[in-house]
């Protein structure tokens, strides 16, 4: 395998997912998603994200009433959430030199405008797991900062197959979604960004 770049101790493994893999996990989105829908979470603040959002596995990243948490049960459906498809726990397999599976595979869906601010992943219970990430779709502007919101960033365009994996010091580093380049990927029909994020939750 080709080194990954390493971006503030993010390290990015670009292309590592072929076409047909891409479209082998967009299906199993899909059908994860015919279970457990889309929501548009509202943050703290009352604002509405402009990602949309869903999840697979034990449990799934949720803001209940302003608290981010992980529920065991989609909000709106009031079912537990889909198993992670076996497409997806190859990829944590194949990468993220961990012994157990995922508890959780967020899918965060980037229609046109979406973005995601400065933010940092710290609602998981455990830190010593690494986080994978998965980008599929249009090139998106990524951005890691450190430990600190005022700390020095470093962007990266991150194309679809690209999987990025966060562990060590970088697991709680501050990262975001400046923009997308919209239609320009061309895995989606109609354009937009699926990223789908693994992580091990207390
Ligand atoms: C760096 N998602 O869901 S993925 C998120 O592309 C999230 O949708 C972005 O940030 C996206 O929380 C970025 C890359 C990523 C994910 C988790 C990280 C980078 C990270 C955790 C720590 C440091
Ligand atoms: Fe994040």
């Amino acid at each position: 395998m080709t080194p990954p770049l390493d971006l503030k101790g993010v390290l990015i493994f670009r292309g590592l997912l072929d076409p047909a893999r891409q479209r082998e996990l967009v299906a199993a989105v899909r059908g994860a998603l015919a279970e457990a829908p889309l929501i548009r979470p509202v943050t703290a603040w009352g604002k509405p994200m402009s990602v949309r959002m869903s999840s697979a596995g034990r449990v799934g990243w949720v803001i209940d009433r302003g608290r981010y948490r992980y529920a065991d049960r989609h909000p709106d459906a009031g079912r537990q959430w889909p198993a992670i498809p076996e497409a997806a726990l190859a990829v944590w397999r194949e990468i993220a030199d961990w012994p157990d599976p995922p508890d959780s595979m967020l899918i965060n869906w980037y229609g046109e405008g979406a973005r995601m601010g400065l933010h940092r992943d710290a609602d998981e219970g455990r830190f010593d797991a690494p986080v994978v990430s998965v980008s599929l779709g249009d090139p998106a502007l990524f951005r890691v900062g450190g430990l600190e919101r005022s700390d020095p960033t470093a962007s990266v365009w991150l194309n679809s197959g690209d999987v990025a994996v966060l562990g060590g010091a970088a697991r709680l580093a501050y990262h975001g979604i400046d923009r997308l380049r919209f239609g320009a990927g061309g895995l989606l029909p109609g354009g937009g960004r699926i990223n789908l994020t693994f992580r091990v939750v207390a």
